[in-house]
């Protein structure tokens, strides 16, 4: 039997299942999870518990409406020994952060994801790069177990699907994904108004430090590269939290003047985030992957141990060797 129907027999079968993603959860982390959680406890009563490995927890805001807030426990309270573990969006078992130790614990780890960097791990493993994105996945699973969504498992599973493909846009966005999009959206579930939770919760002080980032935005033409970043100092100054900051790489992105873009964002702890994106020419995915991220061809990330000139330095040598 293929994975999927391998996924699909061990879910429809298990009385409870836990469920993952990674840390620092995007939408479509989020949905996924939430989206496969809502459809298992209303098809067959499933008792689901979702956590990620952040500590502590910070649901965001477009998900409240959608879920049962007793599904979501911080990490501290995830099954030690959970019996089905489902980890999804997950490139890699140490994205799981507080959770992966609970990976060698559990009876049968299900992981579905669509990252090419994903090295394979649990003992049934969905993985499928060509997917848009991991709901689109789950959907696949939703449709082989049978049985219908619920409007917020739909909408969960949506919210990961538009936010993957930047809204329908990117490269990955195929026809079967317009087809399963389509079938969520034939669910009762306001899709405009979780689009603008989505992509329209700026708040001023973001506005102006998206200021900031832009006017310090730098061009590299023989690396092909442009680039800014986010210090913590920006941070702290703008009231601003690292996570409201996660479509600034979408505004650098639009740069037409070269393929690579890149966003360097300080953590707390000292260490830049390092985001990526091509336009279509480079193999970011691969970079990322040199320095211990991981991601897709045309958009990855990794975490800098290095300063920022050197972290610079080492992106720019990359892309001219
Ligand atoms: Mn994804």
């Amino acid at each position: 039997m293929d994975e999927l129907g391998r996924a699909a027999e061990v879910l429809a079968r298990a009385p409870s299942v836990a469920l993952a993603c990674h840390v620092n959860p995007d939408p479509d982390a989020l949905g996924s999870m939430l989206g496969l959680a809502a459809f298992l406890h209303a098809r067959l009563g499933t008792t689901v518990v979702c956590s990620w490995g952040n500590q502590p927890l910070a649901p965001p805001a477009w998900i409240e409406p959608l879920v049962d807030a007793r599904w979501i426990v911080e990490a501290k309270a995830f099954p030690r020994t959970p019996e089905v573990m489902v980890c999804l969006d997950t490139a890699s078992s140490d994205r799981l952060g507080d959770l992966s130790a609970q990976l060698a614990r559990a009876g049968e780890v299900i992981v579905i994801d669509h990252h090419k960097t994903n090295p394979g791990f649990g003992s049934i493993l969905v993985l499928d790069p060509a997917a848009s994105s991991t709901a689109e996945l789950v959907v696949r699973l939703v449709e082989r177990m049978g049985g219908e969504l619920t409007d917020e498992a739909a909408a969960l599973l949506y919210a990961g699907i538009v936010t993957d493909t930047g809204r329908f846009q990117y490269e990955a966005t195929t026809p079967e994904t317009l087809r399963v999009a389509a079938l969520l959206r034939a669910r009762s579930f306001d899709h405009a108004r979780l689009a603008q939770a989505l992509f329209e919760q700026s708040s001023v002080g973001y506005l102006r430090l998206l200021g900031v980032a832009l006017g310090r935005i730098q061009l590299d033409p023989a690396a092909n590269l442009v680039w800014t970043y986010l210090t913590q100092t920006d941070l702290s100054s703008s009231g601003v939290d690292i996570t409201e900051t996660d479509d600034l790489i979408d505004v650098v992105r639009t740069a037409s003047g070269a393929d690579v873009s890149c966003v360097l964002k300080q953590q707390r702890d000292g260490r830049f985030k390092v985001s990526l994106r091509s336009r279509g020419a480079t193999d970011v995915g691969a970079i990322a992957l040199a320095n211990g991220g991981g991601g897709h061809r045309l958009a990855a990330g990794y975490t800098s141990e290095t300063g920022l000139e050197d972290s610079v330095n080492a992106i720019v040598q990359a892309l001219t060797a």
